[in-house]
């Protein structure tokens, strides 16, 4: 009896494999520790109640725990988001491949990032990719080993800000509340911006609707040339809005990953050994008592920060 249940509660934790969690911000080239700066919840469940405050920044059943951190963060830097399916889950273990959907990121600015309650007024979104050649957003994070990157726009003014990362996971979404919304809340603070440009925001809850085209959607009746609507608001850009010049909309994965046209069963990996590898934009390079690769991906170089820090750019 007492094996059947350990085999019982094995397979129900296995079933929430199919979950995941924004648990840790790489930015500035720095992976920051699990939880460091993120209010992550204890358990890994979706939102699926577009309406709910808990829309903003997780919480309600999935209880969330305050963070008294805030990560710097440049203006115009790309930061990875970190998704995995629990907080001592590995880059292997990032959500269950059937959560198909897109990916999104938002930004609010507030005056104290460790104490705004997120949910409100405010957002502006900044980063969003959805269904391209059968491919989905979530799919190319999963095959990333869970890294979503996010461009900061180097437009916005100086200050705290709260980073809203989410996945959208569509397998359910036939049926009313069937969407799974995943999102944490990251306490960030921006520096370097130029504040030569403010968003138009918006309310969550508010910017989806139980009914929106990409929110209540029978993903299964898609075909590889299928349009999908991203739900919420058109992404905020620093450049002239006629202007397709320098969209902000789908940041480019690192340079050694080839997803924009591949299936999820080509997996890209960041080589580790010191032959053959290269390091990503951003991430580090060098620095005291740094042993890791330090070659930069094509196109950039390795740049010193400080005596301990040096990362591609
Ligand atoms: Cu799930």
């Amino acid at each position: 009896m007492r094996y059947s249940l350990v085999a019982a509660a094995i397979a129900s934790a296995s079933l929430a494999s199919a979950h995941t969690i924004f648990v840790q911000l790489e930015a500035n080239g720095v992976t920051n520790p699990v939880s460091h700066g993120i209010r992550t919840p204890s358990y890994d469940g979706p939102i699926s109640d577009v309406t709910s405050n808990d829309v903003a920044c997780n919480g309600g059943p999935n209880p969330t725990t305050p963070s008294d951190k805030i990560i710097d963060v440049k203006a115009g830097s790309t930061v990875n988001a970190i998704w995995r399916h629990t907080l001592t889950s590995g880059p292997g273990d990032v959500m269950e491949a059937s959560h198909l959907g897109p990916t999104l990121a938002y930004l609010k600015k507030v005056g104290d990032a460790t104490t705004d309650k997120g949910y409100g007024d405010g957002w502006f979104k900044i980063q969003e990719d959805g269904y391209s050649n059968g491919v989905w957003g979530t799919s190319k994070v999963i095959n990333n080993e869970g890294k979503h990157p996010i461009k900061i726009p180097d437009c916005l003014p100086d200050g705290q800000y709260l980073l809203r990362a989410e996945m959208i996971a569509l397998h359910a979404a036939g049926s009313s509340k069937g969407v799974q919304l995943y999102m944490e809340c990251a306490q960030i603070n921006i520096s370097g911006g130029s504040a030569t440009k403010t968003p138009t925001t918006y309310s969550l809850p508010g910017i989806y609707k139980q009914n929106d085209p990409g929110i209540l959607i029978n993903i299964y009746s898609m075909d590889k040339n299928s349009q999908y609507v991203i739900p919420g608001p058109d992404p905020f850009t620093c450049s002239a809005a006629s202007s397709g010049g320098d969209s902000q909309t789908t940041p480019k994965l690192p340079a050694s990953t080839t997803l924009a046209t591949s299936t999820k069963t080509t997996a890209p990996t960041t080589p580790t050994s010191p032959s053959g590898c290269t390091v990503a934009q951003w991430a580090q390079c060098g620095g005291s008592g740094f042993t890791g690769c330090s070659t930069c991906a094509s196109g950039y170089t390795c740049q010193k920060q400080n005596e301990y820090y040096s990362q591609c750019a």
